[in-house]
């Protein structure tokens, strides 16, 4: 079995960048759309991935380390399973993923992340491109361990935890960061730190724990979805 969140190296490109646009309204990255393995880069902020496909403009720019994964039970190199939002999940094999809101944001964000072997560590800061003020800092522990949760068929990443963060002030740029290839994160969600409080267009049946504040962490099973077997 492969410790590894994906199961095929490629090669990634280069990136290019702008930024625009301002949501008020919670609103949740799910990564779906974003391709296999694609560089996210202007994704969420009316451009492409790096290979051409397109999402909702929310003016949220990624750095060139922040990849798409989509789940190998549906065509690609994920090594995960019970994914919050099925089958794209955002994870890096370089640096830490670079989140970039170019308005800033004030009231907190959440989002899911599996890992099985490594902790991993969030930081939001009050620059782009984590630069600034550290803001905020969240350590992730190990969620995930092959053989005690099932797979959607397949997938060692099987467990996936809820994170909040708060913090004080205007933030730019959130950091993914972790081990390489050891994380996996999804539906970064802007405007909460509660991840029980969604946006509207938020699928049903997506609930889970209430946790919020700075350095609150939980681990706690996903309930099983219509796409488990
Ligand atoms: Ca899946
Ligand atoms: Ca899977
Ligand atoms: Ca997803």
């Amino acid at each position: 079995m492969s410790n590894k969140i994906h199961r095929i190296l490629t090669a990634v490109a280069m990136t290019a960048t702008c930024s625009a646009a301002v949501h008020a309204a919670p609103f949740t990255l799910t990564f779906e759309g974003v391709g296999n393995n694609a560089q996210i880069l202007d994704f969420y902020n009316g451009g492409t991935d790096s290979q051409g496909n397109s999402g909702v403009n929310y003016g949220v720019r990624f750095g060139s380390n922040a990849l798409g994964l989509v789940d190998e039970d549906e065509g690609g190199f994920g090594n995960f399973a019970n994914e919050p939002t099925p089958s794209t999940t955002m994870y890096f094999l370089n640096g830490t993923a670079i989140l970039n809101y170019a308005p800033g944001f004030t009231n907190g964000f959440s989002f899911f992340y599996t890992s099985v072997s490594f902790e991993g560590v969030v930081r939001v800061y009050a620059g782009e491109n984590a630069a600034g003020a550290l803001l905020g800092e969240l350590v992730l522990g190990i969620n995930s361990s092959p053989g005690t949760c099932s797979g959607d068929p397949r997938g060692n990443f099987c467990n996936w935890s809820a994170a909040g963060l708060d913090f004080a002030g205007v933030a730019k740029s959130i950091d993914f960061g972790g081990t390489v290839d050891q994380i996996g994160y999804d539906n970064i969600t802007f405007g909460s730190s509660d991840p029980t409080v969604r946006p509207v267009s938020e699928p049903a049946g997506f609930g889970l724990l209430a946790l919020a504040g700075v350095g609150a962490v939980a681990s706690r099973r996903r309930p099983a979805r219509g796409a488990r077997t």
